[in-house]
């Protein structure tokens, strides 16, 4: 496994920052300059089409960056739980999974001795890059303090303000591609022609804006907040809720178990965060130093 240096398409960071450095000894601030406004015009047009993203080490899960923003959480149509609608205000930037953790990137915990010392069940679906299932809401934080003290960074499970920021990217309709759920864009019980009646690899169906692959569907995902039964008296700065019933963890998604309304961008759901399932796993959050 490799070191914890950050990896941005064969550019580290530091090598960026060297190269700017050396260029501005080299030339004139304002020739620089000009140089670098020709460079960023076309890498913004780039960056707009394709997400910024990395990885901390080889085994680490790919993340994105997600820019701060205000977005309207929740829903006032709700069938159940996600009502009040709200306005939340994330502050600051954050990096978030592009896919749900692997059994391969759990396997890497495992072999260094964390993570239960076992792979979990896998219901004989297959492992490698389909999401890691049967993990308790406990084994999931583990797996983030293990990738933190590997990586030197702060891993986390989501917010599940953040979630439904990342999830919504920038959309307000029922899932990122509207209100209807259509055919095959997801995995759930009425997602398709037929009916998958497993999990699929993480990487499966088109992403959404901001890179995030099954945010809708395939397997729920533990977020960090104690259950409580609406948004009422939610934090409106993109904070977990530590308040409530904090035996039950609020699960997000939908998987591929459930129907369609279940996968909507504002549905919320709790499970027992000792709760081992075949249809919850996760995905996690890296703060960005600033
Ligand atoms: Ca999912």
């Amino acid at each position: 496994m490799s070191g914890s240096r950050a990896k941005t398409r064969g550019w580290t960071i530091d090598r960026v920052c060297r190269y700017i450095s050396f260029m501005t000894m080299r030339f004139s601030p304002f020739v620089f300059l000009i140089a670098v406004l020709l460079f960023a015009v076309p890498a913004r047009a780039q960056d707009a089409a394709k997400p910024f993203t990395f990885q901390d080490c080889d085994a680490c899960p790919l993340m994105t960056l997600v820019q701060p923003g205000t977005f309207t959480m929740g829903s006032d149509e709700a069938k159940k739980y996600e009502g009040p609608a709200h306005p939340v205000t994330i502050k600051r930037p954050f990096a978030i999974g592009v896919h749900e953790v692997t059994f391969d990137e759990w396997k890497a915990c495992v072999e260094a001795g964390r993570c239960g010392g076992a792979l979990p069940d896998d219901h004989d679906w297959g492992r490698e890059n389909r999401p890691v299932i049967n993990v308790t809401w406990a084994d999931a934080v583990e797996y983030t303090q293990w990738l933190s003290k590997l990586t030197g960074q702060t891993y986390r499970l989501p917010s599940e303000a953040e979630w439904e920021y990342a999830a919504r990217a920038g959309t307000d309709g029922n899932y990122w591609w509207g209100d209807e759920v259509g055919k095959g864009k997801a995995n759930c019980r009425d997602c398709g022609e037929t009916i998958s009646h497993q999990t699929e690899p993480v990487d499966s169906f088109e992403p959404n804006p901001w890179g995030l692959y099954n945010v809708h569907g395939n397997v729920w995902e533990w977020v960090a907040d104690c259950w409580n039964p609406s948004h009422k008296g939610a934090p409106a700065d993109g904070s977990p809720r530590i308040d409530g019933d904090c035996n039950s963890r609020v699960v997000r998604s939908g998987s591929w178990y459930y129907f369609s309304k279940n996968l909507a961008s504002a549905w919320r759901f709790k499970n027992d965060a000792r709760v081992r399932s075949y249809g919850i796993g996760f995905r996690v959050v890296r703060d960005v130093p600033h």
